[in-house]
């Protein structure tokens, strides 16, 4: 049996390429996605992710819009990015999503979905998890309903990526977008693996990767995600702008945890300056476990393969 999937995504690149290789997973149901409006704009997002599935024939997946703004908003210049894929020669043809604002909202589908399944759910935030957090705030009980969740968030031992003002660096960008919410799910102790910083750092977008899936462009899904990679090297290689293949890595998670070292932890998430959105270790916090190695050689020939279709 495939283990049922819910993804929640902030439709930046390496978002919609995680939506990718969740298509690509056997193992995995997707049954819903959802898109929270932080690293993106909602409405061309929206169309990214129905695109994917079409692509992938799986557009009877259900897609819920988030509506829910954090308090540290993207800089829009990373979140006006991903228009770009929408016109890439894979996807400009296929259809547009219906009216973005005829979709339920996220937390509404996230709670449907939830309800519905005759089995537990894993969950997937590849960006911040406040679309959860909101559904699990209306209905607590189905908290029981989840059997794990998979975050890409956090900075443990390792310098955060938010530069901003009013703000000491320590926070990554998932958590620091709303901060309350993210200390909400931590105090939750649900079966949670956050996929940090600290083993992400691990894993940046590399030209020899991006040559060696070049010389598979015969495949369809190894052309398109090439094309996805090659719009975030620009910047590299200083390490403020070095692209990562954060939520992909995160997403590898669920196909390959064998490969990845973890450590089971107790941690909390300040909400306030000068390290909002800091997550810390924290003898008198909450349990969760914490990504903080993998096998780099493995997840990069997994992608190579998953990509080959
Ligand atoms: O902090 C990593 C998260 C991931 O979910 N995002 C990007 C990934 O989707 C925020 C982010 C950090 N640095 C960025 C980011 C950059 N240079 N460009 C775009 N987004
Ligand atoms: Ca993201």
């Amino acid at each position: 049996m495939p283990k049922l999937l819910l993804m929640d995504h902030d439709g930046a690149i390496d978002d919609l390429l995680s939506q990718l290789l969740v298509l690509t997973m056997p193992d995995v149901q997707l049954i819903g996605v959802t898109v929270t409006p932080a690293d993106c704009y909602i409405e061309p997002a929206l169309d990214s992710t129905y695109k994917l599935l079409q692509l992938m024939e799986q557009e009877h997946v259900p897609l819920g819009r988030g509506d829910y703004y954090g308090i540290n908003a993207f800089p829009g210049e990373w979140r006006a990015r991903p228009e770009i894929i929408n016109a890439l020669p894979l996807l400009i043809n296929l259809p547009k999503s219906p009216d973005p604002y005829a979709y339920l909202s996220a937390p509404d589908l996230i709670m449907e979905t939830l309800t519905k399944a005759t089995e537990k759910v894993s969950i997937l935030l590849t960006g911040p998890c406040a679309n959860l957090v909101l559904a699990l705030e209306k209905a607590p009980e189905l908290k029981e309903k989840i059997q794990e969740i998979v975050w890409m968030a956090g900075a443990f031992r390792v310098p955060g990526n938010v530069q901003t003002y009013q703000h000491d660096g320590t926070a990554e960008w998932n958590v620091f977008w709303d901060p309350i919410s993210s200390q909400k799910l931590v105090s939750y102790e649900l079966p949670l693996t956050l996929i940090p910083l600290d083993v992400t750092n691990h894993v940046p977008v590399t030209k020899p990767f991006l040559s060696a899936l070049a010389t598979q462009i015969d495949y369809r899904l190894s052309n398109l995600t090439g094309q996805f990679w090659a719009l975030t090297i620009d910047t590299i290689p200083s390490y403020q702008y070095t692209y990562f293949m954060w939520d992909i890595l995160a997403t590898s998670y669920l196909a390959m945890p064998e490969h990845f070292t973890t450590e089971r932890v107790k941690a909390n998430v300040s909400t306030r300056p000068p390290n909002a959105g800091q997550t810390y270790l924290d003898e008198s916090g909450y349990e969760l476990t914490i990504a903080t190695d993998v096998n780099v050689a493995y997840f990069y020939d997994y992608l190579l393969a998953q990509f080959k279709r």
